[in-house]
């Protein structure tokens, strides 16, 4: 019996042997071994074992060296076709791979499109921003330009111009910030005090009449309960030929009726001083109904353009006269909501900025 199954077995093989040739059998054994790899370097290195250095296929290259020629051709053919359906295969696996990996990735990264939207949580405009756009909105619709500039300013431009004295506090280390660098006059550049710069810029590009609105960060040495190091200014500056303190007294009413949406107000100006104008006022309010009725409230400083400032936005003081106010952005809000700390703008709690959205 052991005889008879080894013999079977042998005769089978042989049989088998039979019908190849044996460069028909190294491409079948190619073929399984590339089907086998699973994975690209597996591939790579099946593919060694046939075309590479001393792969089989190589190898039998090398033997046509000691063959006549006539058989060198026509094996030599044989062994070329072999490579070809053993590179063909290996073609074959290698997009197989490829196109199986790549399944693999679009099933793991699928985008299930039926899914509901995940939502997504909607910010909302910081009340001091909301008044600053509602400031340029009402100013617009009577006619006046807004105005924008840099923050980082000269000594001339924020306080030269604007007839402050070299020895004002203002103009102090403890009252401004000044930068790193210099102006074209050598003068320390400094965060401006307020936004009257933008109008000193823009008065000297643009001829009278100039109605214009200049709204804006500003900065001061300053922080207490009702004083940041970092507000927001809203000024305003009207030059013409022909306008008197009515004027400016009306477009101010105007201005604070439709801001605080009530016709129920009045309107008062008060005897100040301000560097840049003369004559100055405060311009109080008092609301004739709601919480803060009666209460005289200041909101802004105002008065007539200082000549000399006129002449430093290269205007005749004796042809043009201008009336210009500067109010509190942050001042403007608080009196319009009941706001009672300035921090509360600063310090970014949700429950405090969710109420304005
Ligand atoms: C204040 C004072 C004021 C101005 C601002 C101004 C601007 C130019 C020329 C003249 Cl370019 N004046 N602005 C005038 C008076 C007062 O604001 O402390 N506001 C909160």
């Amino acid at each position: 019996m052991p005889r008879f199954v080894f013999r079977s077995l042998f005769q089978l093989h042989g049989k088998r042997e039979q019908g190849m040739n044996p460069l028909d059998q190294i491409v079948s054994q190619a073929r399984a071994d590339f089907l086998a790899a699973s994975d690209a370097a597996a591939l790579e290195n099946a593919k060694a074992l046939y075309l590479g250095k001393s792969g089989q296929i190589t190898e039998q290259m090398k033997s046509l060296g000691k063959l006549p020629p006539e058989e060198k051709k026509v094996q030599g053919a044989v062994i070329n076709a072999a490579k070809v359906q053993i590179e063909t295969a290996l073609t074959e696996r290698r997009d197989a791979l490829a196109n199986a990996q790549m399944q693999t990735r679009l099933n793991a990264e699928a985008i299930d499109v039926s899914l509901p939207g995940r939502g997504r949580s909607v910010g909302g405009i910081h009340p001091v921003m909301r008044t600053w756009q509602r400031v340029e909105e009402i100013f617009r619709s009577i006619g006046f330009d807004v105005a924008d500039g840099p923050e980082i300013e000269t000594d001339w431009t924020n306080f030269t111009a604007l007839n402050s004295p070299e020895n004002h506090p203002a103009r102090s280390m403890q009252d401004t910030f000044y930068v790193d660098g210099k102006d074209s006059q050598g003068k320390q550049l400094l965060l401006r005090t307020h936004t009257s710069p933008m109008q000193v810029r823009y008065a000297r590009m643009n001829k009278p009449p100039i109605k214009v609105i200049a709204p804006g960060r500003t900065y001061r040495v300053d922080s207490d309960a009702t004083h940041s190091p970092m507000f927001h200014q809203v000024e305003g500056l009207w030059i013409a030929e022909d306008i008197s303190f009515a004027d400016l007294k009306g477009v101010y009413l105007n201005f604070v009726k439709a801001f605080f949406e009530t016709d129920d107000l009045q309107v008062r100006f008060r005897p100040s001083y301000f560097p840049f104008t003369e004559p100055s006022a405060e311009i109080d309010i008092a609301f004739g109904s709601g919480p803060l009725k009666g209460r005289w409230l200041e909101v802004s400083g105002s008065g007539q353009v200082h000549p000399s400032v006129v002449r430093n936005m290269g205007l005749d003081p004796e042809k043009y006269i201008g009336f210009a106010f500067g109010s509190g952005l942050e001042r403007l809000t608080m009196l319009r909501y009941g706001v009672n700390d300035l921090r509360l703008f600063y310090e970014g709690d949700l429950r405090f900025l969710k109420q304005f959205n």
